[in-house]
């Protein structure tokens, strides 16, 4: 098995420590008031309430590389018809850009090279699909809560956002999460899956990996992210594509 990407102090850190080593880890999450705010509130709440928040922060587990599947079927869109995104293709990813916008300090566009320059984390973990199937993979790319952060999130946000190039269903593919998966040590952009480039049918350049929840929320294609308040009035309002249409659960937790 390879070294984790992270440092052990790191992974200890937010595994031990729960929801108070991702705090420390990320100084600008405990910034923000909605998310102090949820953590304040666990110290009146129910028990059971403060067991299912420090669950949401625990690790998935993680597997050898002799555990890997020799096959990993890609599902949903296998490719994009959108030109800008064939335009992309055409050029290697050279001038696209990741869009990071809405409720942030900074909005950013970072080209592909910059997600790849990040410190990384590497992981080797279980796809779990729910028409039925499940697949181990090698995943690699920077923390999503290191991008954030670089955005610096405002006061008011609370989900994150994927909007993706693809459509399916007759509707853009979008995901959305909240604070605590956005700032999971193990919720990456990877850009690498099985050592090599992430290819098309799996999400190229890069996809979400946010590894405590179920195959549809690994959103493909992710061409910008947006720091939201609230999820009503974008597109259905559920949050997700599959949540829209088919009435999937927003939170997919495994
Ligand atoms: N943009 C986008 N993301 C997506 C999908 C999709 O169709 N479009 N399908 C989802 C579903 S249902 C699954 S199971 C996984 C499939 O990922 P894979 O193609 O790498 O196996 O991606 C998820 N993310
Ligand atoms: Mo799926």
């Amino acid at each position: 098995m390879s070294a984790p990407l992270l440092s052990r102090r790191r992974l200890l850190g937010a595994g031990a420590l729960g929801t108070a080593g991702l705090l420390s880890g990320c100084d600008k999450l405990g910034d923000n008031p909605g998310f102090r705010g949820l953590l304040e509130d666990v110290g009146q709440a129910h028990r059971a309430t403060q067991r299912l928040l420090i669950g949401r922060t625990a690790l998935a587990r993680e597997f050898s590389e002799a555990e890997m599947s020799p096959i990993f079927r890609s599902n949903g869109s296998v490719d994009v018809a959108d030109r800008a995104y064939q335009t992309h293709v055409a050029q290697g990813f050279a001038n696209w850009r990741l869009q990071v916008g809405g409720l942030v300090q900074h909005p950013l566009a970072l080209p592909l090279s910059a997600l790849q320059a990040m410190p990384q984390r590497q992981q080797i973990t279980r796809h779990d699909c729910v028409e039925g199937w499940s697949a181990i993979a090698k995943w690699q790319g920077p923390q999503l809560g290191a991008i954030i952060a670089q955005a610096g999130l405002l006061p008011q946000a609370r989900y994150l956002v994927l909007h993706c190039a693809d459509t399916l269903l007759d509707a853009p593919y979008y995901e959305s999460i909240d604070l605590i998966d956005g700032f999971h040590p193990q919720t990456i952009l990877a850009w690498r899956m099985n050592d090599a480039p992430l290819t098309v049918a799996h999400g190229a350049p890069i996809r979400l990996r946010v590894e405590r929840q179920l195959g549809y929320k690994q959103a493909k294609y992710v061409m910008a992210i947006e720091a939201r308040a609230s999820l009503a009035g974008l597109y259905g309002g559920k949050g997700g594509l599959w949540e829209d249409k088919r009435g999937y659960q927003w939170y997919a937790g495994i």
